[in-house]
């Protein structure tokens, strides 16, 4: 089921952008996730409100259509997941688009952290589990937010795994999300791999590594032996070769066709220092969107450059005595000096973000 129309201006497009959705195959999930999409955002253009699509963690690029073995993007889904909380506290409601086991919003503050879940309870005197002392405050606090986005419908949690589950899944919201017009927000923090293997590419079986095994290395699944190419991951007598195709860059369609009316945010990650703001502004010049922000791999936690046409260059940073014990790039003398309850950067960034999103909602924009 196609809940869009087709129509959707697929003659502006790069031929990588018109081909992939035909050759590479919808996930078995999207239309169950389709049917709680669209109610929710009904409810949500009836009621005006703004709605952000949060994308979060990282994207997988299968070698195997069985898939035993896989290629993974860095991110531990921590920016989608805070600033998820961040736009509730907003008064946004929330797409959470998420990988698959990565941090979600609420329950981050309690998993994969270094305590297991266990940890946080205790066995009263009577026999009964309860919330350890320690954590009761914190505990509730969280709690009360998470009910509250809950009971009144302002949390809708999605999750995929690989890469082409992520581009299906955001084709299909930005579409959805259309009726919603200038409300609409696209903050898309997940690690979008730039390489794929191609359906047509793909093998069906586990590559076997064995030499004495290799006969069961069969060559892909596609159906014509015209159109069959050469597997992307093979065996060359003990090496594992594996050459991926460029991932047709969609940000670009988002833009121009899939949703033109709603905010776009694009994040950038670096890990050279020198070419990050050369590189967001790069991207937001191809793409003529909103707003990029631009973050290094080492000082994401602290630091973050927002681009955009409207507000040029703009350096969001949290004070030093207020940074996470925990960011890798600090010293030790900054770690010292760090005696402030921590500050999550994605409490300066929502606010901001919403920020333009008025301006952008009250003064209409030219792209
Ligand atoms: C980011 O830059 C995110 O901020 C992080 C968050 C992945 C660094 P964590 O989840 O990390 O807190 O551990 N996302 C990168 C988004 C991305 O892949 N962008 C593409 C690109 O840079 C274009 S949309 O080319």
């Amino acid at each position: 089921m196609a809940a869009h129309d087709q129509s959707n201006g697929d003659s502006k497009l790069a031929n990588g952008e018109t081909t992939y959705f035909a050759t590479n195959p919808r996930p078995a999930s999207l239309d169950e996730h389709i049917s709680s999409l669209a109610p929710f955002i009904a409810d949500h253009v009836r009621k005006h409100s703004r709605v952000a699509l949060v994308t979060s963690g990282g994207t997988t690029v299968p070698l195997e259509n069985q898939t035993v073995r896989f290629i993974d993007n860095f991110s531990a889904g921590t920016r989608g997941a805070t600033s998820a909380e961040y736009f509730l506290e907003n008064g946004y409601a929330v797409i959470f688009l998420h990988r698959q086991f990565s941090l979600l919003p609420y329950s981050r503050h309690f998993s994969h952290s270094t305590n297991c879940f266990l940890d946080y309870m205790t066995t009263s005197s009577t026999g009964e589990v309860v919330i350890d002392g320690e954590y009761q405050a914190q505990m509730a606090s969280v709690l009360q937010k998470y009910e509250r986005a809950k009971r009144e419908k302002m949390l809708l949690l999605l999750p995929f795994t690989s890469v082409n589950e992520y581009l299906w899944h955001l084709r299909e919201i930005a579409m959805l999300m259309r009726p919603l017009g200038a409300n609409g927000l696209f903050y898309l923090a997940a690690a979008v791999s730039d390489f794929f293997i191609p359906a047509e590419r793909m093998v069906e079986h586990k590559i076997q590594s064995s030499e004495d095994f290799a006969h069961a290395n069969h060559g892909t699944t596609s159906s014509t032996a015209q159109e069959e190419r050469s597997p992307a991951a093979h065996m060359d007598g003990a090496k594992l070769v594996i050459d991926l195709d460029p991932v047709p860059k969609f940000l670009k369609q988002l833009v121009d066709v899939w949703s033109p009316k709603s905010m776009i945010v694009s994040f950038k990650l670096e890990t050279d220092p020198s070419i990050l703001a050369e590189k967001s502004r790069y991207a937001l010049k191809k793409y003529s969107h909103d707003l990029v922000i631009g973050n290094m791999l080492n000082t994401r936690k602290h630091e973050v450059l927002f681009v955009s046409a409207a507000g040029g260059d703009q350096w969001i940073r949290v004070p030093t005595a207020r940074r996470s014990k925990s960011v890798t790039a600090a010293t030790m003398s900054e770690v010292r000096q760090a005696t402030e309850m921590p500050l999550e950067i994605e409490s300066l960034i929502v606010p901001e973000v919403a920020r333009l999103h008025s301006e952008i909602i009250s003064n209409g924009r030219s792209r």
